[in-house]
């Protein structure tokens, strides 16, 4: 009798030790599973560029274009902003793109414009940088990309 109850006694202990053990596994695993995904929400975002360099003749139009290299977190956002390097000599339209997980990979296209000004200036060399912005409380670091536009002088 005492026997058997000293049994039972280490088979409940046994039980309350596989418990504590299933909870720990099941803590482990929801860390393994989490963490890169939390760390990827921090990752850089990388731009995809169609191209580096656009030529233009002052007055006219040329265009890139551009998707993200990896899908945002699930429900974020990220804009991208293109910024020149002289707005009085070129422009961009439209004035950003967005992207979300379902778009990210689809190529979203800006248009330059090289203003006509009547100075002569030969060549000039321009360049668009980009700001990026993301829905989430973060601030997203941009893997430093940029698209040079050279621009053929008409005076
Ligand atoms: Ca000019
Ligand atoms: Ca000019």
């Amino acid at each position: 009798m005492i026997m058997r109850k000293g049994l039972s006694l280490s088979v409940q202990a046994a039980h309350a030790y596989t418990a504590r053990l299933v909870v720990l596994l099941a803590l482990i695993a929801l860390v393994i599973l989490i963490a890169p995904r939390a760390a990827k929400a921090q990752s850089a975002v990388v731009l995809h560029l169609t191209r580096s360099l656009v030529v233009i003749d002052e007055g006219g139009v040329g265009y890139f274009a551009l998707h993200l290299d990896a899908p945002p977190a699930q429900g974020e956002r990220i804009t991208i902003t293109p910024i020149v390097s002289d707005p009085s000599q070129i422009a961009v339209s439209p004035a950003s793109r967005t992207f979300n997980a379902s778009n990210w990979s689809a190529l979203r296209t800006f248009e330059v414009y090289a203003l006509d000004d009547s100075t002569p200036e030969v060549f000039e060399t321009n360049f668009v940088r980009f700001y990026v912005e993301s829905s989430l409380t973060r601030t997203p670091e941009l893997s430093p990309r940029v698209v040079d536009i050279y621009v053929n002088d008409n005076d």
